[in-house]
């Protein structure tokens, strides 16, 4: 966007689902990105609303509301304090942590939707959707799962596969099942209603097109999105919770979850501003975590319908395709609403080299995070900025965790601020000493603390964080190495003026570091403004050598950041090993339950026969699949087995295994597979052939 015309910015972050607090990987990929930005707008004085809620509807929820056996409305209101908690104790500075069962939003979604509907933008259809006749309940999104028919995953949901992404429908999924009853599911007639997005093709073609700015990840999957071609999406659901349908003979239905939760970001905008209209103080200020005092000038509309409005969307990758299709498809459909700008979403976090996953408890809790490090938001602002997932998935571990407290905020950081600020005490009663004669190398000092502040700022702007983050430190570097060049403790016995100077200008270095530091680390930020006893965060001041003048009093010296111990790291690693050795126990504790009986007839239908693997390859762009050739005796067939992960091709030509040769065939990654290879699973998971103890003809009869 021509940045001429910008004249204000809405900035929005994913709604996380009310089905659990806030871990590292949230905050990581999404919220801290997009805080450091958000704060760094307003350090420039630009007009920003930072806006975010809880995402209250959906099958997250009420399938969370099913493991702890209370209502929906207990879970949202337990994690929606859980969270917003989380978020202000960690300093994401949103102007306003909304709710979507909140009646604004209520209102908003069933309104747009009504829209919609009038304009005749929906097709209203009735298709046979998966139904679980145990728990007589119609299964949408996270209601089923079975495997992805493009990348091959077996945990992909009845409406997205988080693996590779992509946005599914239920009945694409391959061996469905219902994660209500564990059976598979029966077919069922229903009637919804479609956003055709097949129809805004072209329009969403431009819109990506005229983004080659976007980060790669993000570019590159719309397009191939796009060149997949755009299918209708149902944006209805047979459900009991979320927002009902607002429209006739839609009895028992509600908006599909992904309809709802984005028209949360201008709910949640719409809301602030009917606040700041309130004269008298209202409890929702504390409930939606409104965090401003004065009156709005103008409306959320400015924020969501004008062109000179800047929109950016911070998301995890999962959420990709919701972002840059599906939502811009409505508001395309809708009219008068600004598109997303930019959608900088991130890759994944993972911890300890393995993935976090709340339901195996693999995860560094935010909330837990404060009772064991108190005052140390910052430090794990710090640390994840510096490791965030930006271009790849990437690894969270204690002892990174650990040396970068150490050898970073504190040796390099804090240690430049202490010393200049103690000095100062030490030499001149913590005044600011005046600066006198500047020497060739004061001066290159001053040149290249100038450049960083443009430097920062465009690696910010580019949503390049880590970089941003790094060239800060670079100034406590420039700071650190200015000290020790100098070394004023050696020249004060002989030139006091000469000292004077140096730590004036580190004093200005110091000074210019509370600036940059402050979208990263708010609250160290604070703790060097009140040190420092002058004004700060205003990015345009940066650089400049008047920020602190001639005389001017400074506090007291602090530490900004401690050593972490040995022990204390190893508590949490101990922590987590705790975790895994629960969970290994838990898993070989797992047998699977006997299936029903079945008669003889039944049995005797199954054809199995010894076979050999003669040719093996891996299926292209696919993790766990292989593409088999086997001789079984009565044919050459080619199987394709999902045990790409256990077995590498080459190992397993010549292995003789057991086949189901009458298994109808079907297709996998545009593959023909004629058959399947039994194999026995381990409670972890590992697999085994199940083979002829000794070789036998290929086509004998395993009965
Ligand atoms: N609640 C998905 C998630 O938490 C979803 C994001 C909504 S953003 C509008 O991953
Ligand atoms: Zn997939």
């Amino acid at each position: 966007m021509d940045s001429s015309k910008i004249k204000r910015y809405t900035v929005t972050a994913a709604l996380p689902y009310t089905n659990g607090p806030v871990h590292i990987g949230h905050l990581a990929g999404v919220y801290i990105p997009a805080d450091i930005y958000a704060r760094f707008l307003r350090s420039n004085k630009r007009d920003v609303k930072f806006v975010c809620g809880s995402d209250e509807n959906g099958v997250p929820i009420t399938l969370k509301a099913k493991k702890e056996g209370v209502s929906p409305q207990v879970v949202v209101d337990k994690y929606h304090k859980i969270i917003g908690d989380s978020f202000r104790d960690f300093g994401i500075s949103f102007d306003i942590y909304h709710r979507t069962s909140s009646q604004m939003h209520h209102q908003t979604a069933a309104d747009f939707f009504s829209t919609l509907y009038e304009k005749g933008v929906f097709t209203e259809e009735v298709t046979e959707q998966y139904y679980d006749e145990k728990a007589q309940s119609f299964l949408a999104d996270r209601y089923i799962v079975g495997t992805c028919p493009k990348c091959g995953n077996e945990n992909a949901y009845g409406d997205q596969c988080e693996s590779c992404g992509s946005s599914l429908n239920a009945t694409d999924l391959i061996n469905p099942k219902s994660t209500l009853s564990g059976e598979p599911p029966v077919l069922k007639k229903t009637k919804n209603w479609f956003l055709p997005l097949d129809k805004y093709e072209d329009q969403l073609r431009t819109y990506i097109d005229g983004h080659r700015e976007w980060k790669p990840n993000v570019f590159g999957q719309c397009q191939s999105w796009l060149n997949a071609g755009l299918q209708p999406r149902a944006m209805t659901r047979d459900l009991d919770w979320g927002i009902k349908v607002p429209v006739k003979d839609a009895e028992g239905k509600v908006l599909y979850v992904w309809f709802d939760a984005p028209i949360g970001y201008i709910s949640a905008t719409k809301e602030l501003f009917e606040y700041s209209r309130l004269d008298v103080w209202n409890p929702k200020a504390d409930e939606y975590y409104i965090n401003q005092n004065e009156l709005e000038k103008g409306s959320w509309e400015d924020y969501w319908k004008s062109d000179e409005t800047k929109l950016v969307h911070f998301i995890g990758k999962d959420n990709i395709v919701f972002h840059c299709i599906i939502f811009p498809a409505m508001l395309m459909a809708h009219g008068g609403y600004t598109l997303a700008d930019n959608v900088p979403a991130n890759e994944f976090l993972n911890l300890e080299g393995q993935k976090i996953s709340t339901s195996k408890n693999w995860a560094v809790w935010l909330n837990e995070y404060l009772v064991e490090f108190k005052d140390k938001q910052d430090v794990l602002r710090y640390v994840l900025t510096a490791t965030a997932p930006e271009t790849k998935d990437n690894d969270f571990t204690w002892k990174d965790f650990q040396a970068r407290n150490n050898n970073e905020l504190v040796a390099i950081l804090g240690n430049f601020v202490n010393r200049v600020v103690v000095l100062t005490h030490k030499y001149f009663d913590g005044k600011v000493p005046m600066c006198m004669k500047l020497t060739p190398e004061d001066q290159q000092v001053i040149d290249e603390l100038q450049a960083y502040p443009a430097k920062v700022s465009a690696s910010i702007e580019n949503y390049r964080f880590r970089e941003a983050l790094s060239e800060v430190m670079n100034v406590a570097r420039l700071g650190n190495k200015y000290l020790a060049d100098t070394e004023p403790w050696k020249v004060i016995k002989r030139d006091e003026d000469r000292v004077r100077t140096i730590l004036n200008i580190s004093l200005q270095i110091a000074a210019t570091l509370e600036i940059l530091i402050e979208p990263f680390m708010p609250f160290t930020a604070d703790k060097l403004m009140k040190m420092l006893n002058y004004g700060g965060h205003q990015w345009e001041s940066a650089g400049r050598m008047d920020l602190l003048h001639r005389g001017h009093q400074l506090n007291e010296p602090v530490l900004l950041f401690e050593k972490i111990e040995d022990e204390v790291v190893q508590a949490q690693i101990d922590k987590l090993n705790a975790t895994k050795t629960a969970n290994e126990a838990a898993v070989a504790a797992e047998v699977t339950p006997a299936k029903p009986n079945i008669d003889f007839e039944a049995f005797s239908a199954v054809d199995i026969r010894v076979a050999t693997i003669v040719a093996a390859e891996k299926v292209e762009k696919t993790k766990k699949l292989l593409k088999l050739t086997l001789d079984t005796g009565i044919d050459q067939r080619t199987v394709v087995s999902g045990i790409a992960e256990f077995f590498k091709p080459e190992e397993i030509i010549g292995q003789q295994v057991s086949l189901v040769v009458n298994l109808a065939p079907r297709e996998i990654k545009g593959i023909v597979s004629q058959g399947m290879i039994l194999m026995s699973e381990n409670a972890d998971g590992k697999l085994t052939f199940v083979a002829p103890l000794q070789q036998h003809n290929n086509g004998s009869v395993v009965r």
